[in-house]
């Protein structure tokens, strides 16, 4: 393990970026295990916003241009919007700068392909910040699955509900953009579905074979924030899939940002020969196991023995949505500072981008899509 603290540049100061500041900031006192780091660098636009963000997530410098950055940090985390996941990841990972990135990775195919093609190339750690994947209970979830006891894995269901945009009047943002984004419910959440499917029976059920998917988009223009103008809505609101497994599975996902009632409602199921699992974020505490016996019953994973539960509270004393962060960099770190890979990577990314891809081109054809 490096001696000298791992120097960090940041870019994006908002939302994912308090959440991955915060993870740092947590590992010091519940990971003490985990590699040093310092907070050398927070990247962003606005000089003003960035050097009151800087002193309040406290990073000791900041910089406007990532350029100036990426080769001058151990690690370069980059948290800003989806355009802007391309260019910088692929200069810090050439420049041998270790690099976690936000989902989805890319807006679309080509640039997912160039940040894999950089991880493949060069030495770094390349990793994609598929949080939920470190939530205890789905990693007891993949045990449960990948120990057989839920038998041959037939259906898998996700669904990603939120209604941040139900209301037409919510303003248009880059997440609102194709330009920018790449895609809507699809990428800002299905991605997150879709990793979860593959985490949970990659092994078990093999690959996607096949995709047939249906985007929607129900409000296509939003005021932009401080003026009376408004601008044209290019993503979609709310899409549906199907897929089809390797091994005979099926596969059934939605995601909505207008799913009035649902605030950040993630759910997976898995049906299997011999029992079903489900999870829901809302209760991320709990796994509804099906296994034998007559019905599911309501497992509370956090017992010690439990992934990560150790390094928190005593069993019951239940973790939420920015512990999964915490998961997530410390996993992340140890790689680096051991010089192992890291999961979820850019081929995972990319895998993922390959299904995202998927549903889009089947939407615009009406067809199915083979992924062979
Ligand atoms: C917005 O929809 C968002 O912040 C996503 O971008 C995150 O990945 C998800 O975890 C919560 O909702």
């Amino acid at each position: 393990m490096s001696e000298q603290p791992l120097r960090v540049g940041l870019l994006g100061y908002r939302f994912m970026g308090e959440a991955h500041t915060n993870a740092l900031d947590r590992l010091e006192t519940f990971f003490p295990d985990a590699p040093a780091t310092e907070k050398a660098v927070l990247i962003g636009r606005d000089e003003t916003a960035l050097a009151s963000a800087a002193d309040r997530l406290g990073f000791a410098e900041t910089a406007t241009d990532w350029r100036e950055v990426v080769a001058d940090v151990d690690v370069f985390y980059n948290l800003g919007p989806n355009h802007l996941h391309v260019e910088p990841s692929v200069a810090a990972l050439e420049a041998g700068t270790h690099v976690l990135c936000e989902k989805p990775l890319a807006p679309g195919l080509d640039g997912a392909e160039r940040m894999r093609a950089a991880a493949a190339e060069g030495d770094a750690v390349a990793g994609v910040a598929f949080n939920y994947r470190f939530v205890p209970a789905i990693q007891y979830a993949r045990g449960l699955i990948d120990d057989g006891e839920i038998g041959e894995i037939r259906h898998v269901r996700g669904r990603y509900l939120q209604d941040w945009l139900s209301d037409p009047e919510a303003p248009w943002s880059w997440r609102t953009d194709a330009e920018s984004a790449g895609s809507g419910a699809l990428g800002d959440l299905g991605a997150h579905t879709l990793d979860l499917a593959r985490f949970l029976v990659g092994d078990a059920a093999g690959d996607v074979t096949r995709v047939s998917g249906h985007l929607q988009t129900f409000t296509d223009e939003r005021p932009v924030e401080g003026t009376d103008e408004t601008r044209a809505v290019t993503v979609d609101d709310a899409y549906t899939a199907q897929v089809a497994f390797e091994n005979g599975a099926t596969g059934t996902f939605e995601a909505s940002r207008v799913a009035e009632g649902h605030k950040n409602d993630h759910t997976v199921a898995v049906h299997g020969s011999e029992g079903s699992l489900e999870f829901s974020l809302e209760r991320l505490n709990e796994l509804q196991v099906k296994t034998d016996g007559r019905g599911y019953e309501t497992v509370l994973v956090t017992d010690e023995s439990d992934p990560y539960v150790d390094h928190w509270w005593p069993p019951g004393h239940v973790l939420g949505w920015e512990h999964t962060f915490v998961h997530e960099n410390y996993e992340f770190l140890s790689a680096v500072a051991a010089g192992e890979s890291f999961t979820p990577s850019f081929d995972d990314g990319y895998a993922v981008q390959r299904l995202l891809d998927a549903v889009a081109r089947s939407d615009e054809t009406g067809a199915w899509v083979d992924l062979g």
